[in-house]
């Protein structure tokens, strides 16, 4: 994937420069990015020290055995301790941690002191089950404030924490379960999903292994739940607790999380996070990409707790900020298609980080929802999860953002642990579609086949080129893999699987991941940029693009749309409508127009699965989608 002249996003002239009310008070500001090229370890020491260290650290970085890094070595800090504890230390117990709303429209107001009380208590709780320094625990919880508790407490005597997305089938749960060894597993009878109950607690069951001791129950919804000799109540063991519980100091290498991400093949990568490096990194990105002030800001991050956009802004940055955060249990359309706009409006939202995919399925319904609340208080937005396509992008500026709220854009990984390529809200022009440049104290370029770095206005392969704080320290028990995986392809250098373009100013476009470049007639065409071409049609919300076997060019671009406003699509006039966007070799062979489109928990869509259709395979296996009702309403609309 390497020069191709053709390029729409590169043909975006839209520009917006930073409010000048921002720029004026932001936390960061342009300096940090020479501080840091001027001594990148000293940077990161420095934002290291933003946390508590119950022992400070002899070396910043040891890299004497890559890929295997070591940061912040002999450091101690406990990550709970950094997240609740000192702030209610620093006189902050009132101030609070979780707006939480359920979906039936049940909430609970929890501040730093009842978080404190709670995190205690269920680590107090861990304890008598037997689980500690060195334990791996399964969380498999709707989102609800346990979630964070469960993590929290975790993190607090040391045990590594995996969380599962709660929508998984059992065979996905047992797999994770059995890769990590996990001695307890905490799950809830089940949380509530577009005005219904649904279940957890059953899945559960079935996906239990050996090693399982216990099973630690949230009672959520009250449904029916069978119970065995190994299940026991959230609210019979942990409400008896003690708040009393010291956090003790961890090692900064001390195995914090592991999180497994599905890959393309064969079985699932427990990516493991420590302890030092991941803290320091979440919060100060937290702190400096949201320009947060915690002490004014309502910060709301959408993303479910199963994917690791929940763990790092979720629950360590926001909560290593002391910052106020909303915490969302349910769907978007749920009891309305204006839920999250209410939620902004109720509790004067100032920051909000979403995904692409969500903000296409609001400009489907149309942008007369968002305009009948006041969303004023929101002053920056975030996206996350695949690429933002810039139509997309401005509606949000425009229509969530009142044409004030500067769209920050992240691009990061499981693997990387908290954002690396971002605009700064109060320093960077943002230009819609674009991630812009490394965050300071980040080393990102865009290299072709030999690992030299493109020209500007070229694109080719995103690696990073220097080690990170937050950088995933091996795949959970298959180093061999982990060399394999992300740092074999080029001598120093880590490969993320996307491909990148950089513009004229050297600014970067991600174009998703390079297995999804399709090579038509000799020519790589990247499925972001068809995508984006369609999405760029007013009869378009949403589209996915793959290429399909043909005998003739190689590859033919097969695309899925999802259709917005009322009427028949004319499949023609959008063929046309790419054709005169990219070019004519970038045209779609075939336009299937579907309801849905099968997407992962974070909003990816599931590439393989349309491919399966536009090949005409039997569809293979589709557990990891976030909603797998999503595949008999394609069939049905395609008449499979
Ligand atoms: C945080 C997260 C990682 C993959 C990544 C890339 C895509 C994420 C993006 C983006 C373009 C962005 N991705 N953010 N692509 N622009 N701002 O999503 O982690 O679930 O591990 O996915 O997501 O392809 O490689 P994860």
């Amino acid at each position: 994937m390497t020069q191709e002249a053709l390029s729409n996003l590169l043909r975006e002239h839209r520009r917006f420069p930073p409010p000048a009310e921002l720029a004026a008070h932001a936390n960061v500001g342009e300096s940090a990015y020479a501080e840091a090229a001027e001594d990148r370890l000293g940077f990161w020491a420095t934002r290291a020290e933003r946390l508590t260290w119950a022992k400070p650290w002899t070396q910043v970085l040891d890299w004497s055995n890559p890929p295997f890094a070591k940061w912040f070595v002999g450091g101690e800090l406990n990550v709970a301790y950094n997240c609740v504890d000192r702030h209610v230390e620093a006189g902050l117990g009132d101030r609070v941690a979780f707006y939480w709303e359920g979906e039936p429209g049940d909430t609970r107001t929890i501040t730093y002191a009842d978080l404190k009380d709670e995190v205690c208590k269920a680590a107090n709780a861990l304890a008598e089950l037997g689980v500690g320094k060195g334990d791996r625990v399964a969380i498999y919880l709707p989102m609800i404030p346990e979630a964070a508790v469960a993590m929290l407490a975790c993190a607090r005597v040391g045990a590594t924490h995996s969380v599962v997305f709660g929508g998984f089938s059992a065979d996905a749960l047992r797999a994770r379960i059995e890769d990590a060894q996990a001695k307890l597993v905490i799950t809830a009878d089940g949380g509530y999903r577009r005005g219904v109950p649904s279940a957890l607690k059953p899945t559960v069951d079935k996906a239990l292994t050996d090693t399982v001791e216990h099973v630690l129950v949230v009672r959520r919804t009250g449904q029916d739940v069978e119970w065995g000799g190994r299940d026991v109540w959230w609210h019979d063991l942990v409400d008896r607790q003690s708040a009393e519980h010291v956090a003790r100091p961890l090692d900064a290498e001390h195995p914090l999380f592991i999180l497994y991400t599905s890959g393309t093949t064969g079985k699932p990568k427990g990516i493991l996070h420590t302890t030092g490096g991941y803290l320091t990194q979440a919060s100060f990105t937290h702190w400096e990409v949201f320009d947060l002030k915690a002490d004014t800001d309502v910060y709301w991050c959408t993303a479910d707790i199963g994917w690791v956009t929940g763990h790092s802004y979720l629950v360590y940055g926001p909560l290593s900020n002391a910052a106020t955060s909303v915490m969302y249990e349910g769907t978007p359309d749920t009891p309305h298609r204006g839920r999250w706009w209410e939620l902004v409006e109720k509790y004067r939202v100032s920051v909000l980080y979403t995904a692409p995919t969500a903000i296409r399925t609001f400009m489907k319904w149309g942008d007369a929802i968002p305009a009948e609340f006041d969303m004023t208080s929101l002053r920056v937005l975030g996206s996350v999860g695949e690429p933002i396509n810039p139509e997309a992008y401005v509606w949000y500026r425009e229509r969530i953002g009142g044409g004030r709220a500067p769209v920050v854009d992240t691009w990061w990984q499981t693997e990387t642990g908290a954002m690396m390529i971002s605009p700064l809200p109060g320093v960077t022009e943002g230009k819609p579609g674009a991630a812009m440049r490394p965050l300071p104290g980040v080393s990102a370029d865009v290299v072709d086949e030999e690992a030299n770095p493109v020209a500007d206005g070229s694109g080719g392969f995103l690696v990073l080129t220097e080690p990170w704080p937050s950088m995933a320290r091996t795949i959970w028990g298959d180093p061999d893999r982990f060399v394999k995986t992300y740092w074999s392809r080029w001598d120093g250098l880590y490969f993320a699987g996307d491909g990148a373009k950089k513009d004229e100013d050297g600014d970067l476009w991600m174009l998703g991941r390079v297995d999804d470049v399709m090579l038509v007639s000799g020519h790589n065409i990247s499925t972001t940029e068809v995508e984006s071409a369609l999405v760029g049609h007013p009869r378009v919300a949403e589209a996915a693009v793959v290429g399909a076997t043909d005998p003739v060019t190689g590859q033919a671009i097969a695309a899925f749309v999802i259709a917005r406003g009322e009427g028949d699509v004319d499949v023609e006039e959008l063929r046309a409508h790419v054709a005169a966007t990219l070019g004519p070799i970038a045209k779609p062979k075939r336009i299937l127009v579907v309801p849905e489109l099968p997407k992962t928990r974070s909003g990816k869509i599931v590439r393989r699965i349309l491919q399966d259709i536009a090949e005409g395979r039997e569809i293979g296996d589709a557990t990891t989608l976030a909603d797998t009702t999503v595949m008999d309403s394609i069939k049905k609309a395609l008449g499979l």
